[in-house]
């Protein structure tokens, strides 16, 4: 294990490289969408090269971002990188990217199931978005938020403050917002990208999920087959932030999304606005998040998944007498 490094160690990398490669974890949403993107005009800035890769599509409402077009979607990378630069990722299988193994890692995360398995470790818990943390990067290496940066970057800290809704939202989340805005980034226009523009598929997957809403006291779940993706034509993009449906019930204080995958493995999303820590429960399933979001991918079949989620998380939220004493 490493100790953990700081912006600082991440800039004497920067400095000593010339070409670089910048990912973030598969299935990309606004954070690392928005903050690969800006990363590489840094890097640009710098007089560096830098190809932006995920091993998914960039999802459709983040391909309007500047530069958007520049992403490329691979599955291996190719060689002859001074180091890769890897977005919110616990390790180098987030990604999904095959060859990485290879290569010099700067690792650079805001979660708290950040582990530090790079070259480089700059792991800071207390950022809204890691789009804060290249933010201070960019400052710290004397480049000018441009426009389209700050366009970027807006976009990646509305998106994963779920709107500036989440816990952790304070006034230094507003500052940061307030600083990208009088650089550039448009409040209604990236709203209307961002929140008004889905595909007619997402919406008729969404009234998929809710004709399947449960709900048990705290708990609600709901839930979508591969049937139910393949006849509302839905990518797995279209998935993105159905929970926040049943996270929306008063009285509920833990939500589930299950989406059965072709291979017959479930995936969930998780939510939570009461005192679970819903990154604890993904992360002994081998996945990772925020303490108010996560996700994990578990067997199947469907019902069986389900039984279990809802096993843990019961337990979870009603701790066992001898626990309380
Ligand atoms: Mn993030």
């Amino acid at each position: 294990m490493h100790p953990l490094d700081d912006i600082h160690s991440v800039l004497r990398a920067l400095e000593r490289g010339k070409r670089f490669l910048v990912s973030a974890h598969a299935r990309p949403d606004g954070d690392a969408v928005g903050s690969v993107l800006a990363c590489g005009m840094i890097l640009h800035h710098l007089g560096k090269n830098a190809d932006l890769v995920f091993a998914d599509p960039v999802p459709l409402i983040y391909q309007g971002l500047p530069c958007a077009h520049t992403i490329r979607q691979i599955s291996c990378i190719g060689t002859g990188y001074d180091a890769v630069i890897l977005l919110e990722c616990d390790g180098i299988e987030r990604s999904r990217l095959e060859g990485l193994e290879k290569h010099v890692i700067i690792n650079i995360d805001h979660h708290v199931s950040g582990r530090a398995f790079g070259s480089v470790n700059w792991i800071d818990t207390d950022a809204c978005a890691v789009a804060e943390m290249i933010y201070n990067l960019a400052r710290m290496a004397g480049v000018e938020i441009t426009p389209a940066m700050a366009t970027c970057l807006y976009t990646a800290v509305l998106t994963d403050t779920g709107s500036f809704c989440y816990a952790g939202t304070d006034a230094h989340t507003f500052d940061l917002a307030a600083d990208l805005v009088r650089k550039g980034a448009d409040p209604a226009l990236l709203a209307q990208h961002t929140y008004f523009s889905n595909p007619t598929s997402k919406m008729l997957l969404l009234g998929a999920a809710l004709s399947n809403l449960k709900r048990d006291g705290r708990l609600a779940w709901m839930w979508v087959t591969h049937e139910d993706m393949l006849r509302t034509h839905a990518a797995e993009e279209d998935c993105e932030g159905i929970v926040n449906y049943a996270i929306a019930i008063a009285g509920v204080d833990v939500a589930v999304f299950l989406r059965e995958l072709p291979n017959r493995r479930v995936r969930l999303s998780l939510r939570s606005k009461g005192e679970l820590n819903v990154a604890r429960v993904a992360e002994r399933l081998g996945g990772g998040g925020h303490a108010h979001a996560s996700g994990c991918t578990i067997d199947g079949p469907l019902p069986k998944a389900a039984d279990y989620i809802l096993e843990q998380l019961r337990g979870c939220l009603q701790p066992p007498v001898h626990e309380l004493v």
